[in-house]
C-alpha cells in the first residue's frame, strides 16, 4: 500500500467490512502483488524476417511459397517492425501501466539453423536490448522460447516429429537461460502446444501436414519431451537465478450441453483431449488414463499393433512430473460440450468422443474461431484448481479481435476485459483460485497468422499502410490505463 490514496481507501474498505478476512475492495480490486502484463509473438510483430543473419522460419517459408494461405496474401516480413521500433512498444506499455510484457525469441534469429553451433549474435544482442529497455523502464520479462516459427532448417529434419528435437530444443533454452536468465525470472517454453500440433493434424497451421490422429500424437509427444528436457536442464544448471518455467496452454473448456452424466464427462473429455493432453503430464509424469484409454481403443479397433498415442519412458515419465512452476493459461472463450462420435478416423476429435458448438446466446466477435463468455474464464481457473490441486497460474493469453472497420474505437474489447477480469477477480476471491497475473493478447495489433492482418487483436492500432507502421492507441488502451492506474491503489 503505498501513498495517501492507498491508506485513505484501505481505511474505507476495510472499515466496510471483512469476507475471509479479505476487505470489500478485494471484490473489485486485484489481490496486492498481482502483476498486469500484455503479450505479443515474435513473427507476429518483429518483421526483420532475414534482418542480420536470421534464419528461415517455416511461417517465413509458407507465406512465401503459397501467398494463397494467408487471408489477404500477406506475412510478416515487416509485420509491426517491432525488430526496429522495439523501444517505442515498449514506452506504448509503460505508459498504459503494464508491469510485464510477454514476448517470444524467434529461434532462427538466435539460431539461424535451429542448432548450437551457430550461434547469431546480432539476435541474441537484439533480445538483450529489448529486456534491458523493459527493465529500464520497471517492465518484467516473460520469455516464451517457442511461439511456432521453428526455423526451417528443423523442419527439413520431420520438425516435432523427430525425436531429436527435444535434445536439440533443449540446447535452445540452455542458450537462453544462460544468455538472459540473470535478467529473466518468468519463462514458457512452448507456447499453446495444441495449436503446434494443428500443424501436424491439419492444412490450416505450418507445416500444414495432413496427419490426424497420428501426426498431432507424435508431434505433442516430442513437445511434452522438449518442455521437460528444458525445465530440468534449468532445475539442475540454473536454479541459482531462481525464476519459475512453465507452457502456455490452451484448449477448450466446455459446457456440458445437458447435465446428463454422458454429457457432463464429454465436457471433461473435451478438457481433457486439449489444454489437459499437455497439462496432466506435467503434473503427473504421464498422459490422462481418459487419452490413453480411448487412443488405445480405437488405434486397436484400427486394426494396428501399437497405439497412436506414444509412451513416455521411465525417465520421461520422472523428468515431466512436477515439470511447471506456474501454470500459463491461454483463454479466449468456451465451448458447448456433448457424447457423441466426431471427427475422422484417425483423428483426435474421433478419439475424444466429444462434439461441440456454440451457444447460439453467445456474444460474437469478429474471430469466427471464438465467442465472448466471459464466466468461461472462471470455469477454466476452477478447472485447472481441481485437477491440479490449486496450483499458481498466470493468464498469459486473453483478448478479443476487431475488424479494424472503426479501428479506435473497440468498445467490444473494453467491455471484454472489464468482464473477464471481473470473472478472474470471481475465480480468485470466491473459488480461492491461486491467480497472480494476466498478460492480455495484445498490446497491438499484429500478423494473426492465417487471417493476416485482417482481424486485430491490439489495444493499439498499427498503420499498415505507412513505412513507420505509426501505432495509436484505441480507446481500450485509454480503459487499461485508467483500469491500472485505479488497480496500483492497492499495490
Ligand atoms: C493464440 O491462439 C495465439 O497464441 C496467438 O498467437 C494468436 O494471435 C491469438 O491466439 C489470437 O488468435 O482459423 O478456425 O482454423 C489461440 C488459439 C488456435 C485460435 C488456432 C485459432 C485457428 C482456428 N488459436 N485457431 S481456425
Amino acid at each position: 500500500m503505498k501513498g495517501v490514496w492507498g491508506l485513505v481507501l484501505s481505511l474505507f474498505v476495510v472499515g466496510c467490512s471483512a469476507n475471509d478476512g479479505l476487505p470489500v475492495a478485494s471484490h473489485t480490486m486485484f489481490p496486492s502483488g498481482f502483476k498486469f502484463g500484455a503479450a505479443t509473438a515474435s513473427y507476429q510483430v518483429e518483421g526483420g524476417w532475414n534482418a542480420d543473419g536470421k534464419g528461415m522460419n517455416i511461417w517465413d517459408n509458407i507465406t512465401h511459397e503459397r501467398p494463397d494461405f494467408i487471408a489477404d496474401r500477406t506475412n510478416g516480413d515487416v509485420a509491426d517492425d517491432s525488430y526496429r521500433k522495439y523501444k517505442e512498444d515498449v514506452q506504448i506499455l509503460k505508459s498504459i501501466g503494464f508491469q510485464m510484457y510477454r514476448f517470444s525469441i524467434s529461434w532462427a534469429r538466435v539460431l539461424p539453423t535451429g542448432r548450437i553451433d551457430n550461434v547469431n549474435q546480432a539476435g541474441l544482442d537484439y533480445y538483450m536490448n529489448l529486456i534491458d529497455e523493459l527493465r529500464a523502464n520497471g517492465i518484467e520479462p516473460m520469455v516464451t522460447m517457442y511461439h511456432w516459427d521453428l526455423p526451417q532448417t528443423l523442419q527439413d529434419i520431420g520438425g516435432w516429429l523427430n525425436a531429436d528435437i527435444a535434445q536439440i530444443f533443449a540446447d535452445y533454452a540452455d542458450l537462453l537461460f544462460k544468455t538472459y536468465g540473470d535478467k529473466v525470472k518468468w519463462w514458457v517454453t512452448i507456447n499453446e502446444p495444441l495449436s503446434v500440433v494443428t500443424g501436424y493434424s491439419a492444412d490450416n497451421f505450418a507445416p500444414a501436414l495432413n496427419m490426424a490422429g497420428i501426426g498431432d500424437y507424435v508431434s505433442g509427444h516430442n513437445l511434452l519431451r522438449a518442455h521437460a528436457k528444458a525445465y530440468r536442464l534449468y532445475q539442475q544448471k540454473y536454479s541459482h537465478q531462481r525464476g519459475k518455467v512453465s507452457m502456455a496452454f490452451c484448449g477448450n473448456i466446455c459446457q456440458p450441453l445437458t447435465l446428463s452424466p454422458e454429457d457432463v464427462a464429454a465436457a471433461d473429455r473435451c478438457y481433457q483431449f486439449s489444454y489437459g493432453w499437455f497439462a496432466h503430464p506435467t503434473f503427473f509424469g504421464d498422459y490422462h488414463p481418459i487419452l490413453r484409454q480411448l487412443v488405445d481403443k480405437n488405434s486397436k479397433m484400427e486394426g494396428r499393433n501399437e497405439s497412436r498415442l506414444p509412451r513416455f519412458t521411465e525417465e520421461e515419465i520422472a523428468d515431466l512430473a512436477g515439470s511447471v512452476d506456474y501454470v500459463g493459461l491461454n483463454y479466449y472463450g468456451p465451448l458447448m460440450a456433448w457424447n457423441g462420435s466426431a471427427g475422422s478416423i484417425p483423428s483426435r476429435d474421433h478419439d475424444a468422443q466429444v462434439r461441440y458448438k456454440f451457444d447460439d446466446s453467445w456474444e460474437v466477435c469478429p474471430s469466427s474461431w471464438m465467442r465472448v463468455v466471459p464466466q468461461g474464464l472462471r470455469l477454466l481457473t476452477n478447472k485447472v484448481k481441481e485437477e491440479y490441486g490449486n496450483p499458481m497460474v498466470i493468464i498469459t493469453e486473453n483478448g478479443v479481435s476487431d475488424d479494424g472497420t472503426d479501428p479506435l474505437n473497440d468498445l467490444q474489447r473494453i467491455s471484454y476485459y472489464e468482464r473477464h477480469l471481473a470473472e478472474l477477480r470471481r475465480a480468485i476471491y470466491e473459488d480461492g483460485c491461486n491467480v497472480v497475473g494476466h498478460t492480455s493478447w495484445s498490446i497491438m495489433d499484429n500478423f494473426e497468422w492465417r487471417d493476416g492482418y485482417t482481424k486485430k487483436f491490439g489495444m493499439v492500432s498499427v498503420d499498415y499502410g505507412s513505412p513507420s507502421r505509426t501505432r495509436t492507441f484505441k480507446k481500450s488502451a485509454y480503459w487499461f490505463q485508467n483500469y491500472l492506474a485505479m488497480h496500483k491503489l492497492y499495490q
